[in-house]
Formats: structure tokens, C-alpha cells, sequence
């Protein structure tokens, strides 16, 4: 049978037809909406570039409206850099997991941020390593069970989970720093909001800009969806509490 011909169109942010690889409840198709969707709303998808980070985050390719490029794993910033400068005009936007952006590629991030590169991070935080089948992240919880740490994390072995916006936020340079989630209607039209003010920045050229999603991954947290959400609320929101936590234009 031939296969089903997707069609590009750049006047929808998402790309028609597309249904979601992603596992049942897996907020990684959502936040893929919203970004085509934000990029839609300020009429710029034929500016868009997306720079893909290494993880589930890779099925993205066959979503949203945009031109993109996958980075070696970890160098999603470094490689945004490079595109920024020698392409000014373009809307530039990293999508990285938590193993990608506060794992392997930390100093690229931290390094992004502290020069306060003008493109928009968007950090999509599942405390784990999801694509390939659930080990420790940086942002793996105290106590929470993964496949390399098979009697949950202990502070003494495995040091404290990593919390990006705060760090980011001990930087000079960031423009707006801000933590949502999609776990509610409300919630993910924070998210929406959130990525379109970090888009808006840019196109201003305000500098640095990070979104950081706390989302689950129920299959490699070995949850049902609603079990998931519940963990996300109940000890991922605790840990991670969402909020801004830099907002230069509004301080203004
Ligand atoms: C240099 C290198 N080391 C390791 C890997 C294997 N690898 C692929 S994705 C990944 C982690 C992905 O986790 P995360 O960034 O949290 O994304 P998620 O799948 O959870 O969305 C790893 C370690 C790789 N592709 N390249
Ligand atoms: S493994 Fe986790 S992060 Fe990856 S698609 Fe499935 S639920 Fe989402
Ligand atoms: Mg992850």
C-alpha cells in the first residue's frame, strides 16, 4: 500500500495528519502542539528552526512546522549557537530531555545561557532517561527507582536531583526562566502562554530563554497515565515547583 503523503503546510504550526508515536499519556505530543501552535499564532513558522536534542524528544521531526536540525547528544545549545549567529532572522528553539540538557550536555546549556544566546530552551523534564528504558537522570527524585539505580536514588551514591531554572537563575544573562507543566486544561495553557512569551523575547532579541516542562514518562516510571499524573503532583511538583523564576520583560 502507498504510504500516506504528509503535507508541510507553512500556515499550520502542526503537520497535517500527524498522529502521535508517543506512549499513551506521554506529554511530549502536547508540548509538540503547543510549540507549532505558538509559532503559528506569531505568524512566524516559516522562520522556525528546531534543534533537536537526542531522546524520545526525536519523534518530534514529524510534528511540528518547521526546519530542523538533530544535534549530537548533549550539543542541542551548541549547535542553536551556531545557527543563531550566522542565521539572526530565524526563530530558533531547542527541545531536550533532562538526560540531554542537564546530563551530557551541561556545560553546553549552562555555557548557552551564561553568554545569553538569543534562542528559546525548551527542557522537557520526565526524571529520567525515557528513550532508552528509564535510567537515572540529574533530575531523578530521592528514593525514585531507576534501571541504574534499582533501589531508588540515595543522595550518599547518586548525589541530589538537579533543579535547571534555579541554576540558570544564578546566571547574569537569562532573559525569562519559567516552569510549567501539562498535567490540567490550566496548565497547559500556562505551557502555551509560557513558550510564546519565550518566542516573543526572542523575536526581540532579549537574549536567552528557557521553558522547562515537569512531565511524566508513565513507561518508565512503570505507571498507569492517571498513576503517573498523580507522582507528577504529588513529587515532581514538590521538588520542581513551577513558576517564573526570571522574567526580565516584567520587571520592566
Ligand atoms: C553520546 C551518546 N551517549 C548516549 C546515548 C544514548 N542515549 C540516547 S537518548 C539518551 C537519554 C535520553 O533521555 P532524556 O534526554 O531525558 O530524554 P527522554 O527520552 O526522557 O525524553 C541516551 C543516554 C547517545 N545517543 N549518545
Ligand atoms: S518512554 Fe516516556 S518519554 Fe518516551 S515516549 Fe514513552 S512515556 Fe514519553
Ligand atoms: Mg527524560
Amino acid at each position: 500500500m502507498a504510504e500516506e503523503k504528509k503535507v508541510y503546510s507553512r500556515t499550520k504550526g502542526i503537520i497535517d495528519g500527524a498522529v502521535s508515536g508517543f506512549c499513551p499519556g506521554c506529554m511530549h505530543s502536547t508540548i509538540h502542539k503547543l510549540i507549532g501552535e505558538a509559532a503559528e499564532d506569531l505568524g512566524k513558522l516559516d522562520k522556525l528552526v528546531r534543534v533537536e536534542g537526542v531522546g524520545c524528544c526525536g519523534l518530534g521531526q514529524f510534528y511540528v512546522t518547521c526546519d530542523e536540525t538533530i544535534a549530537a547528544h548533549g550539543r542541542a545549545c551548541a549547535v542553536a549557537t551556531g545557527i543563531k549567529r550566522s542565521s539572526p532572522d530565524s526563530l530558533i528553539y531547542t527541545y531536550q530531555g533532562d538526560g540531554d540538557l542537564a546530563a551530557i550536555g551541561l556545560a553546553e546549556t549552562m555555557s548557552a545561557a551564561n553568554r545569553g544566546e538569543n534562542f528559546t530552551v525548551i527542557f522537557v523534564n520526565n526524571g529520567i532517561y525515557g528513550m532508552t528504558g528509564g535510567q537515572m537522570a540529574p533530575t531523578t527524585l530521592l528514593g525514585m527507582k531507576a534501571t541504574t539505580a534499582p533501589q531508588g536514588r540515595k543522595a550518599e551514591e547518586h548525589g541530589y536531583p538537579m533543579h535547571m531554572c534555579e541554576i540558570l537563575n544564578q546566571l547574569t544573562a537569562p532573559y525569562y526562566l519559567e516552569r510549567v507543566s501539562c498535567d490540567t486544561p490550566q496548565n497547559v495553557i500556562k505551557t502555551r502562554n509560557a513558550i510564546k512569551k519565550a518566542f516573543q523575547y526572542q523575536l526581540e532579541g532579549k537574549g536567552f530563554s528557557m521553558v522547562e516542562i515537569v512531565t511524566s514518562c508513565p513507561t518508565n516510571w512503570g505507571l498507569s497515565t492517571l498513576d503517573s499524573l498523580d507522582f507528577l503532583r504529588d513529587k515532581m511538583f514538590t521538588e520542581y515547583p513551577l513558576g517564573v523564576y526570571r522574567d526580565k520583560g516584567a520587571e520592566k
